[in-house]
């Protein structure tokens, strides 16, 4: 057997944590071929709640799952991490200030990140799903300054299947039919969901829907869609964003098929104008285990203005942890 490949998991009591790890023990994270070991992350109080999720584990008798281990000390939780999934984040609660979340965060992704500089394996990928997911990423990317930066991402596939499943919707095609949309910048209700590049069955999508769908519609719903499911629910997405998290590491370790392009908030080369070390969502294919800026894109006005709301926005976020020392 194949040496198995062990994924870190934080907040693996929490409501992602739930529809994730059955869908990583089955072999969608890494391919039917890949054992895994799973190191469950949780704090002291989700412990117990984490214990009874790899019972259930284990009652799947998933022929990949070659262990699961459970740990509250993140120096533990990574070491000998190939994938790190950081989901447990603190969430904003009543009252709470954006600096005061930040902090809250800082104290999360920052530890986090010194022990997967000081344990994780050489190659480990680290995609961070908890919010302010773009920033969180940033803060733990530097604590590890033995980790090459570009490592640590963080999601915006759910945005970006979101766009996609709208966009088929409205013209009326499968979602296998759309190609090339993008999210640009932060993840957050300033994102930018991109159609002029996308394709519908090979035709240019910006042909098929007109500008003020895109302004009134298209933009806004993909950007509100977490309140609205929290909305309809009553309690955020949750299978949905397991899903996204499972698309970016798949296509991330195995790549993107060929032509064309998804989106994920990886670490700035300047590309776009978007500040170097910032870490933004971009249009990117993945080869060879890396991501790659999809390069040489024409980027008009309307797009422009759009994206530079939300570099903006990380560009504040990252200065505000930066004043309050935490990176
Ligand atoms: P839950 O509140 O259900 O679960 C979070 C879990 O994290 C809890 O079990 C908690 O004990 C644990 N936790 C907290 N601090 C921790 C730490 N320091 N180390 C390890 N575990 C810790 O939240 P859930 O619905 O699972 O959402 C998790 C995160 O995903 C939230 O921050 C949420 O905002 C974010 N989301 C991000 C999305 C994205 O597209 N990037 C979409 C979905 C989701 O809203």
């Amino acid at each position: 057997m194949t040496t198995p490949v062990n994924v870190t998991v934080t907040g693996a009591a929490g409501q992602i944590g739930y529809a994730l790890l059955f869908r990583i023990a089955s072999g969608q994270l890494l391919g039917a071929d890949t054992p895994v070991k799973l190191r469950l992350l949780e704090i002291p109080q989700g412990v117990k709640a984490a214990e009874g999720t790899a019972m259930e584990l284990e009652d799947c008798a998933f022929p990949l799952l070659a262990g699961i281990d459970i740990f509250d000390d993140p120096k533990t939780g990574f070491e000998g991490a190939n994938v790190a999934l950081l989901v447990g984040a603190r969430p904003r609660t009543k009252g709470m200030e954006r600096g005061d979340l930040l902090e809250a965060n800082g104290g999360i992704f920052g530890p986090q990140g010194e022990a997967i500089n000081a344990g994780a394996a050489d190659d480990i990928r680290v995609l961070v799903v908890g919010n302010p997911a773009n920033t969180n990423a940033l803060i733990a990317q530097q604590h590890a300054p033995d980790v090459p930066a570009e490592r640590f991402t963080a999601m915006t596939r759910l945005d970006h299947n979101r766009a996609l499943s709208q966009l088929a919707a409205k013209t009326g095609a499968a979602v296998a039919d759309i190609a090339d949309l993008t999210i640009w910048g932060n993840h957050s209700a300033t994102q930018y969901p991109d159609v002029f590049h996308a394709t519908v069955a090979g035709k240019p999508a910006s042909e098929l829907v007109d500008r003020s769908w895109l302004e009134s519609d298209f933009i806004p719903t993909v950007a509100k869609r977490g309140a609205a499911i929290i909305e309809a629910r009553g309690a955020s997405s949750a299978a949905s964003a397991a899903n996204a998290a499972i698309d970016h590491v798949h296509d991330w370790v195995n790549g993107t098929a060929d032509g064309s392009w998804t989106s994920a908030a990886i670490v700035s080369d300047g590309s776009y104008g978007v500040p170097e070390g910032l870490i933004s969502s971009f249009p990117v294919r993945a080869k060879g285990g890396r991501w790659e800026i999809v390069q040489g894109l024409e980027v008009n006005d309307f797009s422009r203005a759009k994206i530079d709301a939300s570099v903006a926005e990380l560009v504040e976020e990252r200065d505000a942890v930066k004043g309050l020392g935490l990176i």
